[in-house]
C-alpha cells in the first residue's frame, strides 16, 4: 500500500472538539470565499464559473464531513449490521443541489451567493453529470443509496470508479456520435481518496493443491499478478436526518513489485507502460443497457468490484472480530445488483477457505446467508455468461469452487427429481457445448438465499418463466420488490416550483413520507388549486421548451400538448411505435384531417449502444422524420417532433417536471420494470403505456380513467409466437398502410434511398419479438383519447394532479423498506450526536 499505516505509537489528533460549523448565510460565504481565494488562489480576474463551483462544493462537503464521521462511528460503535450493495453502475448525476437540498441549505447558500454576486444555479450548471451507468438500473442504485441514508440504514455502495463515464452523445447529420467522457478532468469535488484501505485483486496464474502447517490438503491460486484496488469514498447524505453514508467506488493501480520484477528483467521502460494493463481494468464503463458483450475487460472488472468489497467488509470484520466468522451472517448481507457483480458467490467462499482457513461448509452456510440478488431483466440477450475458458484463464481458483458448487448443487437436484436428466443439464451452472459456459444468474441464485425482480408482473415472469425450475426447488427465495424512485431528487429537487405548492397545500412533511401526497387528491376538485396547478405545469414546460430549443433547435409552444419518450434506445421499448404514430399524425395534416386537432410537440431522446445496429438506424429515423416534419409549413402550430442529443439524468431533471404526456410503449412482458415512468407520473405527467413493468402498478394506483392504456398483454404477445401476421395487419389498417407508404416511398429517407429498408423488414417480419404493427391500432387510439382529454384542460389538469397525488407508492422510500424488511433486516441507526445538535 502506497500510505503506511499508522504505527500503535503514531500520536494521533484529539478532534472530538472541534466546533460545528454553521448552516446559515454567513458562514457559508465565509468558508466559499476562503476556498476561493485562499485554496484555489483565484480572484477578482476569475472570468470561469469553474473555480466558483469548486468554492461552494468545497464549503458543502466540509458540512458532510462530521455528519460523515458521526454516522460511521455509530455504526461502529453499536456493531450494528450492515448490508453492502454492489453494483458495476451507479448513476449520481450531479451532486451539489442534492447536497445542498438533503442539507437543508439551498435557502443561505442561494443568498450567500447573491451577496457576492454570484448565482446559484449558474454555478450548480457547470457540474458534470457522474455518469457511470447505463440508465435504469445505475440509476435505482443512485436512488437506493438516498432512501438508505434517508431511512438512517448502514447501508454502503460498492462500485467502480470508471475515468469514463457513459459517452456523450452528438448527433451528427441525424446520427449519432459518441464521445467520450472524461468527467474527472476538472476533478471531482465529492470524492475522498482513501489510499490506506487499498486492497489486492488477483487475475491469471493457476490453482494447485499443497499441504498446509497440519498436513491438511487445501487448495492456493499460485503464478498469479495482483492489480491494486484503491477506493475513493463518495458521501451521501440523508435527508435532513444528519446521516451520510458511503459510496466506496473502486479505481485500479498497477502495484510497485510488478514493475520490479520486469525490471529487474532489463525492460524498464516495458515495464511502466505495462502499467496500462492493470489500470485498465476501471478505464471505461461498458455502454450496453440490457445486453451482454462477453468482453474479458468486463468479466475483470466484475471480479476486481467483487473480490476488493468482499475484503474490505471482511478487513472490517477482522479489525474488531479476529478470525472468528461465526457471526459475519448475523452481521453482514450483500446485495448483487443483477448477476454483475455475482463472481462475489465464489470469491467470498475462496477468501473465507484460502485466506481465512475455514472449510467448505463453513464458507457455504455463510455465502447462503449473507447473499442476495436482483434480476432486472428477463431479456435472453441480457442474461451474462461468461466461457470456463474465460474463468480457467483469469481466475482459476474462482473455477474450481464454481464447478464444486455446481457438483454439490447438481446432487442436490438429482435428489429431489431422481433420475431427471433433463433437468440436470437445464439447472446446471455450466452450459454443456462446444464452447462451455458459466450461467451467472445461476449461480448467483444458488449462492443466495434471496432473489427478487423488480415489479410484481417481472417477479411473477421469473418464477413461472426463466428460473421456473429453481423457484420449484426453492420457493421461499423468491420474492418481489417494486422499485422506486427518489422523492428528494425526483420532486424537491428538480421541480421545486411544485414542491412549494404541495408545501403550501399539505405540508412540508412529503419528501420523507410519499404516502401524505394523497391528501392532494381532493384538492383536484377546487378550480383555483388547478389553476395555480397548471401555472406551475406551463413554467416547467417553458423552462423545457428553452432546453429543446437551445439543443435541438426546434421551438415547442407551451400550450400544445408536450409529448415525450426518453430513455434508452431499445427495440423492445418501441421507440419505433412512436415514430409511426407521429408518421401517422404527419400523414392526417397532409391529407387535412385536422379537424379537432390537438397540437402536439413530441420529444425523444435516449442513447444507442454503440454496436447496436437497428438503435442507431431508429435514431437516424427520428430525426429524418423531424427534420421533415418541422420544415413543412403545414405543420406549423399543430405537431413539432425532436431529438433531445445526450439524455441524461441533468436532462431528466428539467423534462419530466414539463411532460404532460409519459410514453411507456414497451412489448408487454419486456420492460423489467421501468424507473422514469415513475418520474414522470410524481411530476404530474399522465401515462400512455402498455401493461408491463411497473406501468400496471402505476395503473392501478391512479386508476383506469387516468391512464391511457393500450395493447396486447404479456401473455397475448406470448400466444402470438408462430402466428403472427404483420402485413395483413398493415393490409387492413389503413392509417398503418399509409404510413408503411410513406416510409417505403422515401419520403424521410433524406436522399438515402433504402436507408430504413432495416426499419421496414422488422416491422413486416413474421418474425419481429417486439410485435410494433399488433399494437399500432390501439396506440393510436389511445393517443387520440389522450389528445382528446388535454383539449379539456380543466379534465387534463384534474388527471395531472391526480397522477402526482397517488405517486407515493414509487418512492424509493417504500422499496428500500421492504428490502428491509423482507432481505436485509437493519435497525436504522441515528449518528451519534452532532456538536451542533442539528442532526435531529
Ligand atoms: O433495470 C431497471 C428496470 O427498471 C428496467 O426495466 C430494466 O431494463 C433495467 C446489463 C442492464 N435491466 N438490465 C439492465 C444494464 C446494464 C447492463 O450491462 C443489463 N438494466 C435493466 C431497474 O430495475
Amino acid at each position: 500500500s502506497r500510505l503506511k499505516p499508522l504505527r500503535a505509537s503514531v500520536p494521533v489528533p484529539r478532534l472530538t472538539e472541534l466546533p460545528p460549523l454553521g448552516m446559515d448565510e454567513r458562514a457559508i460565504a465565509d468558508d466559499f470565499r476562503r476556498y476561493f481565494s485562499h485554496t484555489l488562489g483565484r480572484d477578482k480576474h476569475c472570468r470561469s464559473t469553474h473555480y466558483p463551483f469548486q468554492a461552494l462544493a468545497l464549503a458543502v462537503r466540509d458540512r458532510l464531513m462530521e455528519r460523515w464521521k458521526n454516522s460511521r462511528y455509530a455504526c461502529e460503535e453499536g456493531n450494528c449490521r450492515r448490508a453492502h450493495y454492489l453494483s458495476l453502475e451507479f448513476l449520481m448525476g450531479r451532486s451539489l443541489g442534492n447536497a445542498m437540498l438533503n442539507l437543508g441549505i439551498a435557502g443561505p447558500t442561494a443568498r450567500a451567493l447573491k451577496d457576492l454576486g454570484l448565482l446559484l444555479e449558474e454555478l450548480a450548471g457547470t457540474e458534470h453529470d457522474a455518469g457511470l451507468g447505463n440508465g435504469g438500473l445505475g440509476r435505482l442504485a443512485a436512488c437506493f443509496l438516498d432512501s438508505c441514508a434517508t431511512l438512517q440504514l448502514p447501508v454502503t455502495g460498492y462500485g467502480i470508479r470508471y475515468e469514463y463515464g457513459m459517452f456523450r452523445q452528438l448527433i451528427d447529420s441525424g446520427e449519432q456520435v459518441e464521445e467520450p467522457d472524461h468527467w474527472l478532468r476538472d476533478g471531482h469535488p465529492w470524492e475522498l481518496e482513501r489510499p490506506e484501505y487499498t486492497r489486492r485483486v488477483r487475475f491469471g496464474g493457476r490453482s494447485e493443491s499443497y499441504q498446509d502447517e497440519h498436513g491438511r490438503w487445501r487448495m492456493r491460486w499460485v503464478d498469479a499478478h495482483a492489480v491494486l484496488a484503491v477506493p475513493y469514498d463518495i458521501p451521501v447524505p440523508g435527508y435532513r436526518n444528519g446521516t451520510v453514508n458511503t459510496l466506496r467506488l473502486w479505481s485500479a493501480a498497477a502495484t510497485d513489485e510488478f514493475d520490479l520484477d520486469e525490471f529487474n528483467a532489463g525492460s524498464y521502460p516495458e515495464s511502466v507502460a505495462a502499467k496500462n494493463a492493470a489500470e485498465n481494468i476501471t478505464m471505461v464503463l461498458y455502454p450496453n443497457d440490457a445486453s451482454e458483450n462477453g468482453k474479458e475487460l468486463r468479466l475483470r472488472q466484475q471480479y476486481f468490484l467483487a473480490s476488493a468489497s468482499l475484503q474490505d467488509v471482511l478487513r472490517y470484520w477482522v479489525r474488531f472480530h479476529g478470525e472468528d466468522f461465526r457471526g459475519f451472517a448475523d452481521k453482514n448481507c450483500f446485495q448483487l445488483n443483477d448477476t454483475h457483480p455475482s463472481c462475489a458467490v465464489p470469491e467470498l467462499m475462496r477468501l473465507l477457505m484460502d485466506e481465512h482457513g475455514l472449510e467448505w461448509d463453513a464458507a457455504w452456510a455463510i455465502t447462503t446467508r449473507t447473499m442476495a440478488y436482483t434480476n432486472h431483466t428477463l431479456l435472453p440477450e441480457a442474461l451474462e455468461k461468461w466461457p470456463v475458458r474465460l474463468f480457467r484463464q483469469e481466475l482459476p481458483r474462482l473455477l474450481d469452487i464454481i464447478f464444486e458448487i455446481n457438483a454439490r448443487f447438481l446432487e442436490q437436484v438429482a435428489a429431489r427429481w431422481p433420475g431427471d436428466g433433463a433437468r440436470i443439464r437445464r439447472m446446471s451452472l455450466i452450459e454443456e457445448g462446444d464452447e462451455p459456459m458459466v450461467r451467472m444468474a445461476y449461480l448467483a441464485i444458488v449462492g443466495s438465499f434471496s432473489v427478487n425482480g423488480v415489479a410484481e408482473l417481472h417477479s411473477r415472469l421469473l418464477e413461472q418463466g426463466l428460473f421456473r425450475d429453481f423457484f420449484e426447488l426453492w420457493p421461499e427465495k423468491f420474492n418481489n420488490k417494486t422499485n422506486g424512485v427518489t422523492p428528494r431528487r425526483w420532486l424537491a429537487g428538480c421541480n421545486p416550483r411544485l414542491a412549494r405548492l404541495v408545501d403550501e397545500t399539505i405540508g412540508n412533511d412529503w419528501p420523507t413520507r410519499m404516502e401524505r401526497l394523497r391528501e392532494l387528491a381532493p384538492h383536484a376538485d377546487s378550480a383555483s388549486f388547478r389553476e395555480r396547478w397548471h401555472t406551475v405545469k406551463q413554467r416547467n414546460k417553458a423552462r423545457l421548451a428553452r432546453l429543446v430549443e437551445r439543443e435541438c433547435g426546434v421551438r415547442f409552444d407551451r400550450e400544445a400538448l408536450f409529448d415525450v419518450q426518453v430513455k434508452r434506445i431499445h427495440e423492445y421499448k418501441r421507440q419505433l411505435l412512436n415514430v409511426l404514430h407521429v408518421i401517422h399524425l404527419y400523414d392526417r395534416i397532409r391529407r387535412g384531417d385536422t379537424a379537432g386537432w390537438t397540437p402536439r410537440c413530441v420529444l425523444i431522446g435516449g442513447k444507442a449502444a454503440p454496436g447496436y445496429f437497428m438503435a442507431k438506424r431508429i435514431i437516424r429515423l427520428v430525426n429524418n422524420v423531424a427534420a421533415v416534419i418541422n420544415a413543412d409549413p403545414a405543420t406549423e402550430g399543430l405537431l413539432r417532433v425532436a431529438f433531445l442529443p445526450n439524455y441524461r439524468v441533468t436532462a431528466m431533471e428539467v423534462i419530466c417536471p414539463g411532460t404532460d404526456l409519459s410514453e411507456q410503449i414497451s412489448t408487454a412482458g419486456k420492460e423489467a420494470s421501468g424507473t422514469g415512468n415513475m418520474k414522470f407520473m410524481m411530476n404530474g405527467a399522465v401515462t400512455i403505456g402498455t401493461l408491463d413493468g411497473a406501468n400496471i402498478e402505476i395503473r392501478a394506483e391512479v386508476g383506469d380513467e387516468n391512464f391511457f392504456l393500450f395493447g396486447l398483454t404479456a401473455g397475448e404477445v406470448q400466444a402470438l409466437r408462430g402466428d403472427y401476421d404483420p402485413q395483413g395487419i398493415i393490409a387492413g389498417d389503413e392509417r398503418l398502410r399509409r404510413v408503411m407508404e410513406l416510409l417505403v416511398g422515401g419520403t424521410f429517407d433524406g436522399g438515402e434511398p433504402g436507408l430504413f429498408e432495416p426499419v421496414i423488414q422488422s416491422i413486416a417480419s413474421p418474425h419481429d419479438p417486439w410485435v410494433v404493427a399488433a399494437d399500432f391500432g390501439s396506440y393510436v387510439e389511445a393517443q387520440r383519447r389522450a389528445a382528446e382529454a388535454y383539449r379539456d384542460r380543466e379534465r387534463w389538469v384534474r388527471m395531472s394532479i391526480l397522477n402526482s397525488a397517488c405517486s407515493g407508492r414509487f418512492s424509493t422510500d417504500r422499496t428500500i423498506a421492504e428490502y428491509n424488511a423482507d432481505i436485509w433486516r437493519l435497525e436504522p441507526v441515528p449518528p451519534l450526536p452532532a456538536a451542533d445538535g442539528e442532526s435531529g
